[in-house]
């Protein structure tokens, strides 16, 4: 089996799939850096992998290219079950999927380069107007989660005391909040959970600023 795996440190999306990765114990033979700061996903040489152009995308023994988060995380779980990051159960299968989507679907694009780069570059908005949208997008989301996160079966984790793909993606937007400096500890729920997933070390060795090329903190 190899794994290749097109990433970068400050990708969102790319954190999923490592902390996916991480806790199934792949590791990934080849990691190849997409610098999203330099433009590198808009060049030639990767649009012919991901005509997309966006990370991640993971290669398995040379197939066909996988693309979007949630659906090599699906991928992930069917190809390797243990340990299982879905309910064995229906209902909580869709509670988990419900909950990443508020994360991976609702929040996360409203502050991808793309999006931010379009709102600076052709509507003209100063940086601190485009912050705002951002922001606002991401409270929504962490709102709704927090609704969410505090009612059963919430336990430990998202969805009892088990790590999910809802946990995967909670991380995900905790840390993409921090980037763009939302007070996250306002929702004291989403907190606590995010708290108790970075003691995991699938988590923990996954956070963007601990994978080379990372600064030591960001800020907008
Ligand atoms: N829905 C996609 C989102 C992928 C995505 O937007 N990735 C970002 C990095 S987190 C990216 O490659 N952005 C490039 C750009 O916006 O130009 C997923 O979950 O994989």
């Amino acid at each position: 089996m190899s794994v290749k795996f097109y990433a970068f440190w400050r990708s969102i999306a790319s954190f999923r799939v490592r902390i996916a990765l991480a806790v199934k114990g792949v590791k990934p033979d080849e990691i190849i850096d997409i610098d999203l700061l330099k433009g590198k996903q808009r060049e030639d040489s990767f649009h012919a992998v991901n005509p997309q152009m966006l990370i991640p995308a993971l290669i398995e023994d040379g197939g066909q290219m996988l693309f979007q988060s949630m659906a090599i995380m699906e991928y992930l779980e069917e190809t390797r079950p243990q340990p299982p990051l879905l309910p064995s159960d229906p209902f909580g299968r869709a509670r988990v999927r419900g909950l990443c989507q508020i994360f991976v679907s609702d929040s996360h694009p409203m502050s991808v380069p793309r999006v931010r780069n379009y709102l600076t570059g052709e509507l003209k908005l100063d940086n601190d107007t485009m912050l705002k949208w951002v922001r606002h997008w991401q409270n929504e989301a962490l709102r709704a989660a927090e609704t969410h996160l505090s009612q059963k079966p919430t336990g430990k984790y998202c969805h009892g005391d088990s790590v999910t793909l809802a946990d995967v993606c909670l991380a995900g937007q905790v840390v993409g909040s921090g980037f763009f400096d939302v007070d996250v500890k306002a929702y004291p729920n989403v907190t606590r959970i995010y708290d108790s997933l970075m003691q995991i070390e699938a988590f923990a060795k996954s956070h963007p600023l601990k994978q080379p090329g990372a600064p030591a903190s960001i800020s907008h």
